[in-house]
C-alpha cells in the first residue's frame, strides 16, 4: 500500500478512471477522458491510419487545427498548439544550465522536442530513443520539421525500448526528456520510480530529467502517483504548467526533478533572451512564472486529491455502469 493514503500507487492509479479514448464521428474527432469529457476537433480529411506492432497511428487534417496525430486515439500533437509542449519541455530546462551538452529524449518519435533542442549551440549530441519507428517516419510524411531535425549530425535516432537504453547508460546525460504517451498499457512503465530511478543514474552530477506529468484538472490521483514515484528516485522534485488547447482540460504538467539541480536556481538571461525571438511560448518570464502554483495543483502535489468527493462519486456512476472492473 501507499505510503500516504491520499495517493494510490501508480498501479491502483492507472485503473481509478478509464483511459482516454478517441474516435470520428461524422466530421468530428473526439477524445473522451475519465468517460466524463469530450474535446472535439473538426476534421477535414484522415489522411493515413495504421496499426504498427506497438500502437494505432493516425492523422488528420484539419481546416483550425491544421495536422493533428494521434496515438492509440490520443492527440498527441495539433500543428496549432504542439508549440508550447515542446518549448517547455526542452528550453526551460535547457536554459537551467550554464553548457548543456547531451540531451537523451525517451520517446519524442516525432521530433518536436529534437528540433527545439538543436536550437542551442551547445549542445554536441541529442540521443532520441522511441520505442516504434513507425511514429518518425508516419512523422516525416506529414509533418515538416521531422524529416530537418532527424538527419542533423548531433542527432541519434534509436529505435529501442527506452528503459533497456537507460539500463546500460550511466552519468551521460545532462538532461534527460521524458516524452511519453499517457500512462497506460506497456507505457505506465516510464511512470514508475524503477525506471526514474535508472534515469537518475543515466544523468551526469548536476543533471536534470523532464518529463510530462498529464493535466491537474481530470487527472489528479494520477498526478500525485506520478510525483510520488518520482520522488522516490530524486530528492529534489518541482512540477510547471502550460496552456495546451488541444490536451484533456488544456491545462498540462511537467516534471523539473533532479539530484542537486532546484528549479530556479538558475536562468541563462542572454542564452534565453536570444532564444526567444524563435519560440511562440518560452520566453524568460514565463520560464520563471511556469512554477507558480495555484492551491489546488500544491494539493496535488502534497499527495492530496482535492477533487475526493466528485471522483469518488464519479468512480460510482463508473462502477455501476460496468465501465470500472
Ligand atoms: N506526448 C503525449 C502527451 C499526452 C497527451 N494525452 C492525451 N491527449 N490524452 C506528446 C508527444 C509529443 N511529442
Amino acid at each position: 500500500m501507499s505510503p500516504n493514503e491520499h495517493v494510490p500507487s501508480m498501479v491502483q492509479a492507472g485503473g481509478y478512471f478509464p483511459e482516454a479514448r478517441g474516435f470520428v464521428d461524422g466530421e468530428w474527432y473526439y477524445e473522451e477522458n475519465v468517460r466524463a469529457v469530450r474535446l472535439g476537433l473538426r476534421l477535414q480529411k484522415k489522411l493515413h491510419q495504421e496499426k504498427s506492432p506497438f500502437q494505432t497511428l493516425a492523422v488528420y487534417d484539419t481546416t483550425f487545427f491544421g495536422k493533428v496525430l494521434t496515438l492509440d486515439d490520443a492527440v498527441m500533437l495539433t500543428e496549432r498548439d504542439e508549440f508550447v509542449y515542446h518549448e517547455m519541455l526542452t528550453h526551460l530546462p535547457l536554459c537551467s544550465m550554464a553548457d548543456p551538452k547531451s540531451v537523451l529524449i525517451i520517446g519524442g518519435g516525432d521530433c518536436g522536442c529534437l528540433r527545439e533542442i538543436l536550437k542551442h549551440e551547445s549542445v554536441t549530441r541529442v540521443v532520441q530513443v522511441d520505442i516504434d519507428e513507425r511514429v518518425t517516419r508516419v512523422c516525416e510524411q506529414f509533418f515538416p520539421w521531422t524529416r530537418q531535425a532527424a538527419s542533423d549530425p548531433r542527432a541519434e535516432l534509436l529505435f529501442d525500448d527506452g528503459i533497456h537504453y537507460i539500463d546500460k547508460s550511466e552519468s551521460e546525460f545532462d538532461l534527460i526528456i521524458v516524452d511519453s504517451t499517457d500512462p497506460k498499457g506497456p507505457g505506465v512503465v516510464l511512470f514508475l520510480s524503477d525506471f526514474y530511478q535508472k534515469v537518475a543514474r543515466a544523468l551526469k552530477p548536476g543533471g536534470v530529467m523532464v518529463a510530462q506529468t498529464e493535466t491537474p484538472h481530470w487527472q489528479a490521483v494520477m498526478m500525485g502517483a506520478i510525483y510520488q514515484e518520482m520522488r522516490q528516485a530524486f530528492p529534489l522534485v518541482s512540477s510547471y504548467l502550460g496552456w495546451i488547447p488541444t490536451y484533456p482540460s488544456g491545462c498540462w504538467s511537467w516534471a523539473y526533478a533532479s539530484a542537486s539541480r532546484q528549479h530556479g536556481d538558475y536562468l541563462d538571461e542572454p542564452r534565453a533572451k536570444k532564444l526567444e525571438s524563435t519560440c511562440l511560448y518560452y520566453n524568460r518570464d514565463v520560464h520563471r512564472g511556469a512554477f507558480a502554483q495555484p492551491n489546488f495543483v500544491k494539493k496535488i502535489l502534497a499527495g492530496e486529491n482535492p477533487f475526493r468527493a466528485l471522483d469518488e462519486s464519479h468512480r460510482r456512476f463508473l462502477l455501476a455502469e460496468g465501465a470500472l472492473s
